[in-house]
């Protein structure tokens, strides 16, 4: 397995709604490592560059005017197979249609009130670490635990 790094925003919804705790700790407890972690209003341009995939798309204005509404925290994890860890406990990108269990699913009923981003592949990962973190905001450690959470630690 790869190791990834994959980059979490809280959004403003769920910062509003005091939910940032719960969902990095529901991150927290699969064992995934947290490398970086920053509260932050995020301006129209970063909101724009974050977002580039979804221009010219009709939510887009909406999309960017929601994750610019009130500070945020961005997150960013680090383990095996993280990308598509992240994605599964964030749940389906509707909540109306997310699975319990998820924080979607959980806590959420609209998609433009989804709560969390997750970067969709190791390379969106990258690229989305590398917008709202600079290297040495990055922090590389190791845990004893984590040997009890992968074999190969
Ligand atoms: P994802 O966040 O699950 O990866 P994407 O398709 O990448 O979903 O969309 C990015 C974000 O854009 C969503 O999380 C949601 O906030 C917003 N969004 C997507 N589709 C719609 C829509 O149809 N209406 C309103 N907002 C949407
Ligand atoms: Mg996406």
């Amino acid at each position: 397995m790869a190791t990834e790094r994959t980059l979490v925003l809280v959004k403003p919804d769920a910062m509003q709604r005091g939910l940032a705790g719960t969902i990095l700790q529901r991150l927290e407890n699969r064992g995934l490592r947290l490398i970086g972690l920053k509260l932050m209003q995020v301006e129209t341009d970063l909101a724009r560059r974050h977002y580039a995939e979804h221009e010219g798309k009709p939510f887009f204005a909406g999309l960017v005017e929601y994750i610019t509404s009130s500070p945020i925290i961005a997150a960013v994890f680090e383990g095996d197979s993280a990308t598509g860890a992240v994605r599964n406990s964030v749940g389906s990108t509707n909540p109306s249609q997310a699975a319990a269990g998820t924080i979607r699913g959980d806590f959420g009923l609209e998609v433009g009130r989804n709560l969390v981003h997750a970067s969709d592949s190791p390379e969106s990962g990258e690229r989305e670490t590398a917008l709202f973190f600079t290297p040495e905001e990055l922090v590389a450690w190791s845990r004893d635990t984590d040997r009890w959470i992968s074999e190969d630690a």
